[in-house]
């Protein structure tokens, strides 16, 4: 088969971010962009040579065609073996495990996770590692590296290639296999969960559900499990036809893209239990009826009671969070008397303690939880754990999180997220605060007293590789928070988030509205960092 050598030029933007190289569609389809940054993958990763990678992604826009460039590109590149996701879909957690148990050296998974769809919408493409976890910073360094030296790209001349049917085909000297996305997955869960009692609620009278897809990965995975394996009523799954565009709106589960869900849940009758999960099936939203559980508080809970769930009977070896997620779990870490490790922002950290058994659960403010079974976030997995967790426990959601605010407190938060601002605006208004930092320890504000400020700094426990300014942070002496970070997944401009947190002890003061039992953090956050003067914003874009 004839190989053609293609001469290019570096494009300078191919940095990956939190999560992998995210853009705009009309940046990846400019001549060369997606080829030099897949090249710069194999000139980088020599693992892959004459191994096997995974290739999949959540359906959006572009996901095809791409899918077709990469098998060409691995065909010249000497890889022995692509194992792709029938359609070109497979889950960001699905993928995970199929190269955990199909030991390839690697992942391809095309997405913007979140991020909305479509011909003016974002584009996304994230290496995973032999482990099954997204790339650490030494290989996204790697890659970045290689992106910015490159003159030329390797693809084969071949015919397109059928991706939708499963089986095996030979594109020259490299194999093909086209699998079904959902199935191993869907057997892992089963391996993890206890269907029987999730079974017999789902099919009870007086319980119901409902998750919304949102047009994207997860359609095809919930329906086979919830109502297909669960027998779960029809209905059950909402917006479950995976879309280009995603019908127009973010694959974004809260409650102003998941509106009908949100109206459902608010309403009148509401179901039991309503989730949600993103574009790329790593995040996941749960709802009791009229009510909202905060990432955080679902993640501590989750710890509380994994003892219930068939896979974590025998307890956790450890638990860990990224920064800016609340501080719910230390408190139930603490309460087992297991280690609770605090990890940058980004999955990519937790995969070291994982990988070495030091932790069995782990998870992000931002809707993402998962476990030691893959090493991606896992939104389904998480509904399922809440689901399992509803069936054993015989209460609903709204009565496990306020029990468990009864017996550890609870930690008000919230994260402002201010969007589309100057990139150097952004990066002003951080210096800025970075050098104000040192003169707030000691200092009072109210009934608000810093214990000390700065930027934190993240050397990871098993290879010691060191991680700088990755957010800053003001803590207080009553264990209250304000951090401030930028975020590495937007495509346009900066978005600067601010989280705050107070853990709130008092029995009777558990169910104040978060905003304003937040209210004077909120008036500092603005008063130190200057937000409105520096970024022009009278208010947040989003609350969450
Ligand atoms: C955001 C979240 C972070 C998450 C990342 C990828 O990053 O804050 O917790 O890991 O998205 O999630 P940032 O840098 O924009 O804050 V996903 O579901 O987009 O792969
Ligand atoms: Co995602």
């Amino acid at each position: 088969m004839e190989i053609s050598v293609v001469s290019t030029r570096p494009f300078t933007d191919q940095k990956p971010g939190t999560s992998g190289l995210r853009k705009q569609v009309s940046q990846f389809r400019k001549p060369h962009y997606l080829e030099n940054f897949v090249q710069s993958i194999f000139d980088s990763q020599e693992t892959l040579a004459g191994a096997e990678l995974i290739l999949g992604g959540d359906g959006r826009f572009f996901n095809r065609e791409s899918i077709q460039t990469i098998l060409r590109m691995a065909m010249a590149n000497e890889i022995r073996k692509v194992t792709v996701g029938r359609g070109g879909i497979l889950s960001t957690p699905a993928a995970s495990h199929l190269i955990r148990t199909r030991r390839a050296a690697g992942g391809i998974v095309l997405s913007a996770s979140h991020n909305p769809g479509g011909p003016k919408g974002d584009f996304g493409i994230k290496y995973n590692v032999a482990n099954g976890g997204p790339a650490p910073e030494a290989v996204t360094g790697a890659i970045h590296a290689a992106s910015l030296e490159i003159a030329h790209y390797r693809i084969a001349r071949a015919p397109h290639l059928d991706i939708d049917h499963v089986g095996r085909q030979q594109l020259g000297d490299m194999e093909v296999e086209v699998v079904d996305p959902v199935a191993d997955y869907a057997d892992l869960m089963e391996s993890l969960f206890d269907f029987p009692a999730m079974r017999a609620l789902l099919q009870s009278d007086d319980f119901s559900m409902r998750f919304d897809a949102m047009h994207a990965v997860t359609g095809p995975y919930a329906m086979e499990i919830l109502e297909g394996r669960l027998g779960a009523p029809q209905g059950t799954v909402m917006r479950k036809e995976p879309l280009a565009d995603f019908g127009g709106r973010h694959p974004d589960p809260n409650l102003t893209h998941a509106r009908e869900l949100g109206e459902l849940m608010f309403g009148r009758d509401a179901p039991d239990l309503g989730a949600a999960s993103d574009g790329d099936g790593d995040r996941n939203m749960i709802l009791g009826r009229g009510f909202f559980v905060s990432p955080s508080d679902s993640l501590a809970v989750m710890a509380a009671n994994a003892h219930l769930i068939p896979a974590y009977r025998d307890g956790l070896r450890g638990v860990a969070r990224s920064m800016p997620t609340s501080q719910a779990i230390d408190v139930v870490a603490e309460a087992l008397g297991i280690p609770c490790y605090e990890t940058p922002t980004g999955w990519k950290f937790f995969g070291n303690l994982l990988d070495d058994g030091r932790i069995t659960l782990c998870g992000e403010e931002s809707f993402g939880t998962s476990s030691d079974h893959v090493r991606e976030k896992d939104g389904l997995w998480a509904v399922l754990f809440w689901l399992n967790l509803v069936a054993v426990r015989g209460q609903p959601v709204t009565e496990i999180v306020r029990d468990h605010w009864q017996r550890f407190g609870r930690h008000y938060y919230t994260r402002h997220d201010y969007e589309e601002i100057e990139s150097e605006r952004a990066e002003r208004l951080m210096d800025r605060l970075r050098t104000v930092l040192p003169s707030l320890p000691g200092r009072q504000f109210g009934s608000l007293r810093v214990r000390a400020a700065d930027d934190f700094n993240y050397t990871d426990p098993v290879d010691g590789s060191v991680s700088s300014r990755q957010g800053l942070r003001i803590l207080f002496e009553d264990g209250a928070r304000i951090v401030f970070r930028l975020s590495g997944t937007g495509t346009q401009g900066a978005t600067l988030r601010v989280y705050l947190e107070r853990h709130e002890t008092r029995p009777d003061a558990t169910d104040e509205d978060t905003q304003a039992a937040l209210a004077s953090l909120i008036d500092l956050a603005e008063e130190i960092a200057d937000i409105g003067h520096q970024t022009g914003k009278e208010t947040p874009d989003v609350i969450t």
